[in-house]
């Protein structure tokens, strides 16, 4: 399902029909699809089948959509277990593109696509920058690094399928990629919300005022930020800032995207399968309630994903969005649990300290969170810049912002941490995902 020349005046945008299903058909759709790649991943792929038989479980065993929940989990050391091919269902002279996930430690995770996938990856990218509402006549300045990570080549085949001009500018290099917006009169930019940030600051020290560039839309994404966070970037650079979601094992970018009402994520059901569940018994949860994503790739040939475990916690929004879509919706993700950090006890999320210190207004959007521990104690500290006309005022300006962050830090977050406020670049800045937090604190 490609946008083609003879589309341009459709009232209702051909690409994003499926968004809009009635949902007696989207889950007929669903069911036929599931069966599909649950008899594909059993005849083709060891361990999944391994996994079934364990269980005394066959494919034909699934009636309903509910039947999913009898399924095995996959997880992340699956795929480092039997890296670099192992989870393949297809033989490699049908792979047509490889992609890899930068592990922080040891071998990275291996994802493979065959033709049909790149062309359901493109599909779903056509609906993502379409509910970003971006159309043929966008310039998109496409920031996602290129390479091994999915999001460069995925944002890529998606804007340039649905008839933008795609500008393959990567990440990096940030005086160019002002120079390109401002010369180029790019209205969409891709990247990480934290190297538009970076982009942001850097304009207006080079005198570049982005409010009147013709830039329009943001489609952000690969990390957590806050709505908060969204403020900020939309106050600052005068455009709409959009979340979009994926993880290379399940395709990359392109498995939820919020729509034009910007409240939360709208899942490409027909393609992924969503399911909440408890992270701790692995059951599935009522509809509403927090818990771990776990989705199921409906259409994916080189690698069906059945019931991967994501890490990361959302939930389903209840009500129809007012956008029409029929798509369910998940909440942003505001946190993986392995991200989840337990400081004295209490569990603490690294967007929750973003969300409490952006409600300070001199606090600047660039921070980080260290911990250390002492006497058995652990400590944390919130580096956060300030303008820097704070620290040539008198000290009891700097010590009032001080004051405000903490407290709001220590009510949002429920533990007192260490404020030090830093002049502007004194933090590092990403290019792509931003690393919000270190932890020095010695293992025991
Ligand atoms: O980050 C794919 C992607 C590229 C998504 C560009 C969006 C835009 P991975 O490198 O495999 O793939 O990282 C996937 O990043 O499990 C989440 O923890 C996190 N993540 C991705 N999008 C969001 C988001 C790409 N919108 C992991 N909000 C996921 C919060 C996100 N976290």
């Amino acid at each position: 399902m490609f946008s083609y020349w003879h589309d341009a005046d459709c009232p209702v945008h051909p690409a994003s029909a499926p968004d809009y299903m009635p949902l007696a058909q989207l889950r007929r759709v669903q069911l036929h699809r599931l069966k599909a790649v649950v008899t594909r991943a059993y005849e083709k792929v060891d361990l999944f089948r391994r996994r079934m038989d364990e269980r005394k479980l066959k494919p034909e065993h699934l009636k309903t959509l509910d039947d999913a929940a009898k399924l095995p989990f996959t997880v992340k050391t699956d795929l480092r277990d039997t890296y670099p091919f192992g989870l393949f269902a297809s033989p490699l002279s049908e792979v047509v593109r490889l992609h890899a996930s930068s592990g922080t430690t040891g071998k990275p995770i291996v994802v493979a696509y065959t033709r049909d996938d790149v062309r359901v990856w493109a599909e779903v990218m056509v609906r993502t920058f379409a509910a970003c509402g971006v159309r043929q006549g966008d310039v998109v300045q496409n920031a996602y690094g290129y390479g091994l990570f999915t999001g460069g080549l995925g944002a890529h085949y998606g804007a340039e399928a649905l008839g933008a001009t795609v500008i393959p500018v990567s990440g990096g290099n940030t005086d160019r990629q002002i120079m390109i917006m401002r010369d180029f009169s790019s209205t969409v930019f891709c990247a990480t919300p934290s190297y538009f940030l970076h982009i942001i600051e850097r304009a207006s020290e080079m005198g570049v005022d982005l409010r009147e560039l013709p830039l329009r839309v943001g489609v952000f994404g690969a990390e957590p930020w806050t709505q908060p966070m969204r403020e900020r970037i939309e106050r600052d650079s005068g455009i709409q800032a959009y979340d979009i979601y994926g993880l290379s094992e399940i395709i990359g970018p392109g498995v939820a995207s919020e729509c034009e009402v910007q409240a939360g994520l709208h899942v490409f059901e027909d393609h992924f399968y969503p399911e909440i569940i408890n992270p701790e018994t692995g059951e599935v949860i009522p509809e509403g309630e927090e818990g771990e994503l776990v989705l199921t790739t409906l259409s994916k040939q080189a690698i069906p994903m059945i019931r991967y475990r994501t890490r990361d916690i959302t939930r389903f929004v209840s009500e129809p969005c007012e956008c029409g879509r029929t798509l369910r919706r998940i909440r942003r993700v505001g946190a993986r649990s392995d991200d989840m950090l337990i400081v004295r006890g209490v569990n603490v999320f690294p967007s929750q300290v973003e969300a409490a210190l952006l409600s300070v207004e001199s606090a600047l959007p660039h921070y980080q969170i260290v911990l250390t521990r002492a006497h058995d104690l652990d400590q944390m500290q919130v580096q956060v810049e300030v303008p820097k006309e704070h620290f040539t005022d008198k000290v009891s300006s700097l010590e009032n912002v001080r004051k405000k962050i903490g407290h709001a830090v220590e009510s949002t977050v429920g533990i007192r941490a260490e404020i030090v406020l830093v002049e502007p670049h004194t933090l590092e800045r990403s290019q792509g995902k931003a690393k919000r937090v270190i932890d020095k604190r010695e293992l025991k």
